[in-house]
């Protein structure tokens, strides 16, 4: 962590837990949260997905998870789903946190712009979480709405190929319930806004660049007297502006550990660390999900994707332009997921 020694004020928020006075945590988190479980995140600059898709010769990296590209050209999100997918990642020790904040009382909620049900799998209970981004958890035909079963799901993703409804007659492409730019957010969001953040006394954001609106948004809209702790590897959005502000710039598992351990949790933090990835690993051998070691990397993932579209669709620089037309005006500005 870049803070030698704890800053003061993370020292009054860790005394104010201890006396029982903060009491209603709100969390945001983000994708730097899972990228210790093996999840790539996206800007990272050179461990983010969006730095290794060129030789996809997509629009714009987003593209990748635009409902309007997926539409007719699903092949580069299955083609890299197996290296993205979380059916066999274990959840990490920030994850671990968010529960143990949980079982100590003092969780009002999660919001999560993760699709990989982590925090679940380490404990959250279902109604503390808020997927405002969907999950990979289930999936269904864009065309006749049918859900799909989980089964042919993993097939497909561990072959690489896109899934297709299999109802009579349909052939539309499935789509995991994940939220992509240009669809909507679910409906709790605002209840989120307007119910729960009012409350909280004190948001914790762990893990997100906070570039993707309007979740973005939340930071700001905390009371200017709760006090807002940040652990990122950098400093994003508008944390640093208000003098209560504490700012944990390195890993989301440092953190969680530094704040732990300044209220004595910390063995109880890993016991449950341990407890839960002992967990996801019998599900994820249940499940059928290959050992990472044995799938093939993302950088692979994308190289044979990057192959095959040129065989398939003999993308060329032209083929590349006439997307880029058609998708320029959609794609261009801010990316947001509509609310
Ligand atoms: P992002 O834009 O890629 O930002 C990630 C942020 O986390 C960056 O600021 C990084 O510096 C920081 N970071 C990365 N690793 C760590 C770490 N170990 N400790 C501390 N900080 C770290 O991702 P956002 O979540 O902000 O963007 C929102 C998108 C990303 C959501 O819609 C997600 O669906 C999407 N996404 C999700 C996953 C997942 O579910 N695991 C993975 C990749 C992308």
């Amino acid at each position: 962590m870049s803070t030698p020694s704890t800053p003061p004020n993370l020292d009054k928020i860790i005394s104010s837990l201890k006396a029982g006075t903060t009491k209603k945590i709100l969390i945001l988190t983000g994708a730097g949260l899972s990228t210790t479980s093996g999840l790539p995140d996206f800007r990272s600059p050179k461990s983010g997905l969006y730095a290794k898709l060129s030789p996809l010769q997509l629009p714009y990296p987003e593209a990748l998870f635009h409902i309007s590209y997926f539409k007719h050209t699903p092949e580069p999100f299955y083609a890299v789903a197996r290296a993205r997918h979380p059916g066999n990642a274990v959840p990490s020790l920030a994850h671990a946190f968010l529960s143990l904040l949980e079982r100590k009382g003092v969780l009002r909620f999660v919001v999560t712009q993760n699709v990989d049900g982590l925090e679940g799998d380490a404990g959250v209970s279902k109604d503390k979480v808020l997927n405002v981004h969907g999950t990979w958890g289930t999936q269904r035909c864009l065309k006749c709405r049918a859900p799909y079963p989980d089964v042919k799901m993993k097939e497909a993703i561990l072959a690489g190929e896109v899934p297709i409804c299999d109802q009579d007659g349909c052939g539309g492409t499935v789509k995991p319930d994940i939220v992509m730019f240009g669809e909507s957010l679910p409906e709790e969001f605002e209840d989120v806004e307007r119910n729960i953040l009012p409350e909280a006394d004190l948001l914790l954001v762990m893990g997100t660049s906070l570039k993707v609106a309007p979740v973005s948004e939340l930071p700001r809209k905390v009371g200017a007297s709760v006090p807002r702790v940040l652990i990122n590897n950098e400093r994003v959005g508008d944390f640093g502006a208000r003098d209560i502000d504490v700012l944990l710039l390195g890993g989301c598992d440092d953190g969680v550990r530094e704040i732990a351990r300044g209220l004595g949790w910390e063995e109880e933090l890993e016991a449950l660390h341990r407890e839960a990835v002992e967990r996801k690993e019998i599900i994820a051998r249940e499940e059928g999900w290959n050992d990472k070691e044995e799938g093939p990397s993302l950088d692979e993932c994308i190289a044979k994707a990057a192959e095959k579209m040129k065989m398939r669709m003999g993308v060329s620089e032209g083929h590349r332009r006439m997307l880029e037309g058609h998708l320029g005006e959609k794609l261009r500005g801010i990316l947001k997921r509509d609310t």
